[in-house]
C-alpha cells in the first residue's frame, strides 16, 4: 500500500490551489492511477484505521439497489447523512434553528456544533421511526444503488447492471464489455450527489478477476481509502460468485484533491510506517451476489495506526 501514500505525497507536492463547491478549498492534481495486487492482502490502509464495517454496509446498500439512508442508519452507518439533512433543513417544513452552511460552521463554531449535532440526532431518529418522513427526506435520488440495479431505459423497463455483469463474467469471461455505469446523464440533476466513482469494469485472465474503477472526484484523505476498500470487497465477492481468483484492483482518478483542512492530517499519515496488510475472510458462499450480509465478512490481522480525525466537506 505504499502507492496510496505516494499519491498523498504527489498531491502535497504538485497540487494546485483550487476553490471547490463546498467552499473549503483544495490542492488538486488531475489524472492519477493506483494499482493493487489483491493477492498481496486486502488493501485497507494501515497508516490509519479505515472503518471496514461502514465500507461493507454501504456496498451492500448499493447492491440492494437501495437509495434511502434508513438502511444505513439501521446499520449504524452515518456516512451519507449530510446530504438528506441538508434537504430537510432547507425545506419549508423545517422549523428548527438556522442550519445554513452547517458543514463549515460546525467546524468553526463549537456552540453551533452542539446545536447542529442535536438537530442531526433528531433527524436520524425521525428517519428511523417515521415511514412518511423517511420517504420524503431519507431519499438521495437515483444514486448508485438505483443506477447499478435499476437503470431505467427509454421504453420504461429497468436494467440490472450487477446481475448482468456477474452473468456475463460467468458466461463470457473474455468479454470486453464487463461494465457497470452509474453516470446516467439524464438523471444526474436529480441526484443529491452525482456519482464520484461513476463506472467500473471487470477483466478475466488466467482464472483471475480484476477490476478497474473510474472516479471523477477524489477526496484523497477521507474518501479514497474507503473507495479502495469498497471496490476490493466487491471484487472479492464477484470473484467468489464466479469461481475465480482475485487479480488486480485499479483506481483511475480525475480531480484528485486534498482539502485544505486535511493537509496536516495527511502529513501525520505520511510520517507513519506502513504495516502488513490484513486479509479478508468471507465466511459463507452465498447463492448470489445479492445475498451477502455484513456478518459474512471478517478482516483478519488488521492492526493499523489509530484513526486520524478530519472533517468531511459537504
Ligand atoms: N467523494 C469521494 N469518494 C466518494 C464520494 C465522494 O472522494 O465515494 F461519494 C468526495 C470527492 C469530493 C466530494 O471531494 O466528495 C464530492 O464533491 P463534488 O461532487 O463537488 O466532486
Amino acid at each position: 500500500m505504499k502507492s496510496y501514500l505516494g499519491l498523498l505525497e504527489d498531491v502535497l507536492e504538485n497540487g494546485v490551489r483550487k476553490e471547490d463547491r463546498t467552499g473549503t478549498g483544495t490542492i488538486s492534481v488531475f489524472g492519477r492511477q493506483l494499482r493493487f495486487d489483491l493477492n498481496k492482502g486486502f488493501p485497507l490502509l494501515t497508516t490509519k484505521r479505515v472503518p471496514f464495517r461502514l465500507v461493507a454496509s454501504e456496498l451492500l446498500w448499493f447492491l440492494n439497489g437501495d437509495t434511502n439512508i434508513r438502511y444505513l442508519l439501521q446499520h449504524n452507518n452515518n456516512i451519507w447523512n449530510e446530504w438528506p439533512f441538508k434537504k430537510w433543513v432547507e425545506s419549508e417544513e423545517y422549523q428548527g434553528p438556522d442550519m445554513t452552511d452547517f458543514g463549515i460552521r460546525s467546524q468553526k463554531d463549537e456552540k453551533f456544533n452542539e446545536i447542529y449535532k442535536n438537530e442531526m440526532e433528531k433527524f436520524k431518529n425521525r428517519i428511523l421511526e417515521d415511514d412518511e418522513f423517511s420517504k420524503l427526506y431519507g431519499e438521495l435520488g437515483p444514486v448508485y444503488g438505483s443506477q447499478w440495479r435499476n437503470w431505467q431505459t427509454k421504453d420504461g423497463s429497468f436494467v440490472d447492471q450487477i446481475k448482468n455483469v456477474v452473468n456475463q463474467i460467468k458466461q463470457n469471461p473474455d468479454s470486453r464489455r464487463l461494465l457497470v455505469n452509474a453516470w446516467n446523464a439524464g438523471e444526474v440533476d436529480n441526484m443529491k450527489l452525482p456519482p464520484c466513482h461513476y463506472a467500473f469494469q471487470f477483466y478475466v485472465a488466467d482464472g483471475k478477476l480484476s477490476c478497474m474503477w473510474q472516479q471523477r472526484s477524489v477526496d484523497t484523505f477521507l474518501g479514497l481509502p474507503f473507495n479502495i476498500a469498497s471496490y476490493a470487497l466487491l471484487t472479492h465477492m464477484v470473484s467468489q460468485q464466479c469461481n475465480l481468483k482475485v487479480g488486480e484492483l485499479i483506481f483511475n482518478g480525475g480531480d484528485v484533491h486534498l482539502y485544505s483542512n486535511h493537509i496536516e492530517q495527511a502529513k501525520v499519515q505520511l510520517s507513519r510506517e506502513t504495516k502488513d496488510l490484513p486479509e479478508l475472510k468471507i465466511n459463507r458462499n452465498p447463492k448470489s451476489i445479492f445475498d451477502y450480509k455484513v456478518e459474512d465478512f471478517e478482516i483478519l490481522d488488521y492492526s493499523p495506526h489509530p484513526h486520524i480525525k478530519a472533517e468531511v466537506a459537504v
